[in-house]
């Protein structure tokens, strides 16, 4: 068997696998990631590593999970060390990256959090914690005052469970030793994400005390940005390739593509790593980026996810090599989604999608429909339905997209068009399991019950025709003809 990936094997790595350039052993602490999953790894803290590598700055990163302990537990006994392999039909490229310096399981030890958080070299709190991970209404973007994790941290200070329950805690007793505010950079994909992060956390605080909620919004500056990097889960296949290569056992290595992107709104008061000089585009108004990838990259993906899922494809690689599929996303794109976008002068939106084609044949990465079906509740307002409102506003058609609600509507029923179970993931999946039960296989019944979850599709969308007619008729077509036979007919 061989060694575990650590410090004292980095020296013995085969020569073409990149290593941390900077003295990893005196770094210090600036940048504490919430949400330390396998995206974080392979987007923000390459970026910082390729920063640090240029020139040492005080930039280690504390990643912190907020509710398995599974990540540190493959980290930990690596001096937080691993393995990003950049993979595509080329072959593949293999670096170890050092910018994760430690990491900490928030449920374990809430205090341990709150002391990083409060630690004076902390200047930028890093966020992924997917869309449910704010407790916010996904309609609205308010803060949820039900959710059961808001309910705990306001009555549990000092041990908080939720993001906001974190930030504002800390943050608090950062104002009372008169230690500057961090700013907070969300990198989840949420248009305008930075204002969603400082609302529920002004929102959060005012519930504690109006007075902190007010130092809050004065103090607490919340960039927005677009984050891209397709990085599917890693499977033991991919650990045991990745170990092959580098002559070391890494307990978890992130697959993903050659494509990156980071698009960031540049207001950083107690200031940043030179991202920009590592690729990263700094703006001043990330929204129209923001909006183009949600509603093309993201919004493709979920309709590949539903519609690919139903026929039978397990990955988007397999969906997107149907002739049919690549046809519909690629009229998706084109006639229902980019009339909404308007994009700053010298972006190439025509490039820019046949690049996602490209990325999304990507054969070496096996990125699975079922992975990107999770969350659906959370994901169509920004993926489908915020382009659905502008097209309805615009009086134009929205067929396709009302083809990818429908296919998420058919799949969240949780039974597959061969009778099959589905394993359906989201925040709100029993609710979902009780609706579908209850409308049985009729697509008009489910239809209109599942338009009644207002967090989802607001108050406006189910009052409309323009939008209920399209996608109860996508969703009879389904059940009639199954997804591959309506893919090929409205393709
Ligand atoms: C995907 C995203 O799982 C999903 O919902 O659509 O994770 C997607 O791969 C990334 O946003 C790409 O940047």
């Amino acid at each position: 068997m061989s060694p575990r990936l650590t410090l004292d094997t980095l020296s013995s790595l085969p020569p073409d696998v990149t290593v941390p350039r900077y003295d990893r052993k005196t770094l210090e602490t600036g940048i504490v990631h919430i949400g330390l999953g396998a995206f974080h790894r392979a987007h923000q803290a390459v970026y910082t590593e390729d920063a640090m590598n240029r020139e040492a700055g005080p930039w280690g990163i504390c990643g912190v999970s907020l509710r398995s302990p599974e990540t540190r537990d493959a980290l930990a006994p690596q001096d937080g060390l691993y393995t990003v392999a950049v993979r595509d039909a080329g072959g593949e490229r293999l670096r170890v990256v050092g910018s994760v310096i430690e990491s900490l399981v928030a449920p374990e030890d809430p205090a341990a959090v709150l002391e990083r958080l409060t630690r004076p070299t902390v200047r930028i709190v890093t966020v992924t914690v997917t869309e449910k991970g704010y407790c916010h209404e996904p309609a609205t973007g308010a803060l949820n005052e039900s959710h059961p994790g808001i309910l705990h941290d306001l009555a549990n200070p000092d041990r908080p469970q939720t993001l906001p329950g974190f930030l504002v805690e800390a943050l608090d007793r950062r104002r009372r030793a008169g230690i500057p505010a961090f700013t907070v950079l969300s990198c989840d994909n949420l248009p305008t994400n930075g204002e969603v992060a400082a609302g529920i956390l002004r929102r959060f605080a005012e519930l504690r005390d109006p007075e902190l909620g007010r130092w809050i919004e004065e103090n607490v500056a919340c960039p927005s940005s677009m984050v891209d990097r397709i990085v599917p889960a890693t499977t033991d296949e991919d650990r045991a390739s990745v170990a092959r290569r580098l002559g070391a056992e890494d307990a978890w290595p992130v697959m993903t593509e050659p494509f990156s992107q980071w698009v960031i709104e540049d207001r950083f008061p107690a200031g940043r790593p030179a991202w920009e000089l590592e690729g990263a585009q700094m703006v001043e108004d990330v929204r129209p980026f923001e909006l183009m990838k949600l509603r093309l990259l993201n919004g493709s993906h979920s309709c590949i996810a539903y519609l690919g899922y139903l026929a039978g494809y397990e990955t988007v690689s397999q969906t997107v090599s149907d002739p049919a599929f690549r046809r519909l996303i690629g009229r998706l794109m084109d006639e229902e989604v980019t009339p909404t976008l308007s994009m700053p002068d010298g972006v190439d939106l025509t490039g820019y999608k046949a690049a996602l084609l490209e990325r999304f044949s990507n054969p070496a990465l096996k990125h699975r429909t079922w992975q990107i079906a999770m969350d659906g509740t959370q994901k169509l307002p920004q993926r489908l339905l915020g382009a659905i409102r502008e097209r309805l506003a615009a009086g134009a058609s929205i067929d396709r997209l009302a083809l990818g609600v429908a296919a998420w509507m058919r799949y969240a029923t949780g039974t597959d068009e061969r009778g099959q179970p589905i394993d359906v993931r989201d925040p709100m999946a029993a609710r979902l399991a009780e609706l579908a039960a209850e409308a049985g296989p009729d697509a008009e019944r489910l239809a209109t019950a599942l338009f009644g979850l207002s967090a989802v599709f607001g108050d406006d969308l189910p009052r409309d025709p323009r939008f209920t007619g399209p996608v109860t008729d996508a969703l009879r077509h389904l059940y009639a003809q199954g997804a591959r036979a309506t893919v090929e007919a409205m393709g």
